[in-house]
């Protein structure tokens, strides 16, 4: 196997230590006697930096030169986490900086912890696309993902007398893994109007006028490839005041207070994260965010294609373009319009590069996460842009008519434009219209949308336009780095580390299922790993937790479609019932750890509640003596990339409960069972998936299927909706003031019991709670219990992002590896 270590790690910790020094000494001129571990965390960074950065070099060069076929991955969000472990792993030198910084003083997981997460995600969407730039550098695929520099990612969580409170997360003070290219800009226009004029042949040429400008400053991070020598691009765009004659005169004429306000409301595109997660907001400004990287990105992708004189026919076998979800979908317009006013091409020679290039993954069905702009705030902001959406908008509607002659309704309903009282641009037709696939993250959310929301639109391009692309996960971050004691093991068993680079070798590990001193250690390391866990939340939260307890895990956004509140429900349940036993009774039942973390959108009040609830549960239950280990209800504050790589490891069960038909896919369901824990599900997303591959025996499956939703809902309308005996209990514990102020709780009870339960959280209650009983009753079998385990892990060899990487770039941007 190839290791960056022979051409560009450390030859040996020496030589590793003596790159810190002079870091800390030259780079950070500091002195070796009052190096912290914040210094030598820079130090070594910058020394791995040193390392990666000559491979990056390389890479591009070598990209460059032979001129292929390159993917541009765009998304407004990479959950990014840590880059220093990760450069360590992928550079190959990890044991000689743990032992250098042994010799200096330091342990290594103490600096790697002195690392601000890169947090510029929400949650899955921007993790997901993490994880594909980590599967495209380690497939050797020339590939660049281009974002937004947000000063502040993800807002921090602090929990207080049990409520969220938002902290701004500004992550730049020290990040030795990004570069400023003050060389790379690109002025973005906003604003302003059109004029048309005839050139010499009598054609219509449109001219965008009169805008403002603002400057797009590229920041270029590098992703190593893991066991190659392949480094990538992400690259990052930040906003500043262009500079010109304007400002230059103001700051002349002394005008300094007025000079500095425009600068910062250019700084202000590139300020801040939306922390919304499946909720159009419809702000201005985050149409201008959207535009302005869109902008940029296009810019530099069209410059680089122009060096190579080629024509613009060939620009799809050139480009390809992946718009995460449709928040860069105005690239498709942007693209349009640099072809047709820039560079002067036919509308129809334009539009067919352009479907050729662009392809769209859509991420949710979720009515209120589905982009809409009002068309006289893009009007306003993007004049030009409009018109061409109108265009192709008109053109796209008398191909249906053609094909559809006198079918109004369904003209009204394909349409780009949506003819209501404030008309909207919709921004997901837009993106279907103008790509040349469309696909969904797991099969039932692919099917889902060819049979909601796409249906139309299958009718008239037919079935091949849209396919599915099963999500994946890294396996070196969510394997080899959250889980080094197992990923070790399995190298032992399967002969090496070849399973981080084909997943599918962990098969291997099933012929050790019956093998004693493989499930022993096996079981160890869960063991160890819930320690971990256990030891974190007792220096975190002074809460004891005993780690022979089932570790229940549920971190990801709250939102009422994951249930959060069926889980929390059940907790309750589960203390009543407890509560009830007598004594002798109470002795025999299994301790539990319930486990909550997550962050809610900060203007999504039931969210709120949910966190509310499951802290007020948790100040009960941890402090009422009769319970004792029986059962511990914990909120993780501030849930994130670098504690789920603590948390995953640790769990027994992990639940990943959404309505039927809710969750696209879900990915941190694909990292606990990688890691040796089990699923409590709904049929649900890659739930499905996971229990095809690993067997239903070892998934507990419960609740309402995705075909019965509808109407079940329907039902809960007319009034036919009792919400059952085990659920009213718990509502009146709640509403007798069991876990805080009666008021506090009412409308998240009305929403069930009232207001036609539009997550079937009664509908599936009681399956939940029998289904929990399943779990109890098969961890009591821990042999059992372990069998499962292992069976599951080594049937997981699908869920890695380098499967998923490699059906993109087959089936959907036509591009080949650039071998080394
Ligand atoms: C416009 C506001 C907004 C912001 C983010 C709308 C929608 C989003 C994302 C598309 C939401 C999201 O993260 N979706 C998640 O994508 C994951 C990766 O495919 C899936 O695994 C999750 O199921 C899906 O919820």
């Amino acid at each position: 196997a190839w290791t960056k270590n022979e051409f560009e790690g450390f030859k040996n910790k020496d030589e590793f230590e003596k790159e810190v020094v002079r870091h800390v000494e030259t780079t950070l001129a500091r002195s070796m006697f009052n190096c912290d571990e914040t210094a030598a965390y820079a130090a070594a960074s910058l020394a791995f930096r040193d390392r990666l950065v000559k491979e990056w070099n390389k890479t591009q060069q070598r990209q460059t030169f032979t001129d292929t076929k390159r993917v541009y991955y765009l998304s407004l969000e990479f959950l990014m986490g840590r880059a220093f472990d990760n450069a360590m792993l992928n550079v190959g030198a990890k044991s000689i900086a743990k032992e250098g910084l042994e010799e200096l003083g330091f342990r290594i997981e103490d600096i790697i912890g002195q690392e601000h997460d890169a947090a510029l995600g929400n949650g899955g969407l921007g993790r997901l696309a993490a994880c594909f730039l980590d599967s495209m550098a380690s497939l050797n695929f020339p590939a660049w993902g281009y974002g937004l520099r947000y000063r502040y990612g993800i807002f921090k969580q602090e929990i207080i007398d049990g409520y969220q409170v938002e902290v701004p997360d500004y992550w730049l003070d020290f990040n030795p893994w990004e570069f400023p290219r003050h060389d790379v800009t690109v002025n973005i226009q906003f604003y302003g109007h059109v004029r048309k004029s005839q050139d010499e042949n009598g054609k219509t040429i449109a001219h965008w006028e009169g805008g403002e400008d603002v400057t797009a400053v590229a920041y270029d991070v590098p992703i190593p490839g893991y066991d190659t020598p392949s480094t990538n691009n992400m690259r990052l765009w930040s906003s500043k005041a262009a500079s010109g004659e304007f400002d230059f005169q103001k700051f002349n004429n002394g005008e300094y207070e007025s000079s500095v306000a425009d600068q910062q409301r250019a700084e202000t595109i590139s300020a801040v994260l939306y922390p919304n997660d499946n909720l159009d907001r419809g702000k201005e400004l985050r149409l201008k965010q959207q535009y302005f990287w869109v902008a940029a990105s296009l810019y530099d992708i069209v410059r680089r294609f122009k060096k190579t004189k080629r024509a613009w026919s060939e620009f799809p076998d050139q480009v390809a373009i992946q718009l995460n979800d449709t928040h860069p979908t105005l690239a498709i317009v942007e693209l349009q319009r640099i072809l047709i006013d820039v560079e002067g091409l036919e509308w129809d020679e334009a539009w067919n590069i352009v479907t050729a290039t662009f392809g769209y993954t859509n991420h949710t069905v979720l009515p209120e996460a589905l982009e809409k702009w009002p068309v006289g705030l893009v009007q306003h902001l993007l004049p030009r842009h409009l018109q061409i959406i109108y265009d192709i908008n008109l053109f796209f509607l008398q191909a249906v008519e053609k094909k559809y002659p006198g079918d109004r309704d369904m003209l009204s309903r394909v349409s780009i434009i949506e003819e209501s009282q404030t008309k909207m641009v919709r921004m997901a037709y837009l993106a279907v219209v103008g790509s040349h696939k469309v696909n969904g993250v797991a099969e039932l959310h692919s099917d889902l949308i060819q049979t909601t929301i796409f249906k139309d639109f299958v009718t008239i391009f037919g079935a091949d336009k849209f396919t599915n692309v099963t999500n994946g996960i890294t396996p070196r971050r969510w394997l080899h780095q959250a889980n080094p004691r197992l990923s070790e093991l399995i190298a032992k068993k399967t002969g090496g580390y070849g399973f981080l680079k084909d997943l599918t070798l962990l098969n291997k590990i099933e012929n050790f299922v019956d093998d004693k001193e493989f499930r022993k250690e096996w079981a160890e390391i869960k063991y160890a790993n819930k320690v971990r866990l256990a030891n974190y939340i007792k220096s975190t939260m002074d809460i004891t937790v005993n780690p022979e307890a089932l570790f229940d895990i549920q971190v990801k956004r709250i939102h009422e479609y994951k249930r959060q509140q069926l889980n929390i429900f059940g907790v309750i349940y589960r203390y009543l019932k407890l509560k009830q036993m007598s004594p002798e009774e109470r002795k025999k039942q299994l301790p539990r750890v319930s486990i909550f973390g997550g962050k809610a959108a900060p203007g999504y009040w039931m969210a709120k509640q949910i966190i509310h609830l499951v802290n007020n549960v948790g100040a009960v239950v941890n402090k009422d003596p009769e319970i004792g280990d029986l059962l511990k209800v914990i909120f993780l504050e501030d849930y994130n990339v670098s504690k789920a790589e603590i948390i995953t490891p640790a769990s027994d069960l992990s639940e990943h409960i959404s309505t039927a038909g809710t969750e696209a896919s879900g990915t941190s369901n694909m990292k606990f069972v990688l890691n040796g824990g089990l699923i409590i599900g709904t049929c649900d997303g890659a739930n499905i998936e996971i229990t095809r591959e690993i067997g239903q025996e070892n998934i507990f499956l419960f609740g309402t299927l995705s075909e019965d939703v509808e109407d079940l809902r329907h039902s809960h309308n007319y009034g036919q909706h009792s919400v059952g005996a085990g659920l009213t209990e718990v509502f009146n514990a709640i509403q007798s003031g069991t876990f805080g102020d009666t008021n506090d709780f009412g409308a998240m009870i009305s929403a069930v019991r009232d207001h036609g339960d539009y997550y079937l959280v009664s509908d599936d209650f009681q399956s939940y709670i029998d289904t929990q009983k399943m779990v109890d009753d098969e961890y009591r079998n821990q042999e059992g219990w372990i069998t499962k385990t292992i069976r599951s892990v080594a049937r997981m060899g699908f869920f890695s992002s380098d499967r998923c990487i490699n059906e993109y770039a087959e089936g959907i941007w036509n591009v080949e590896p650039l071998a080394v």
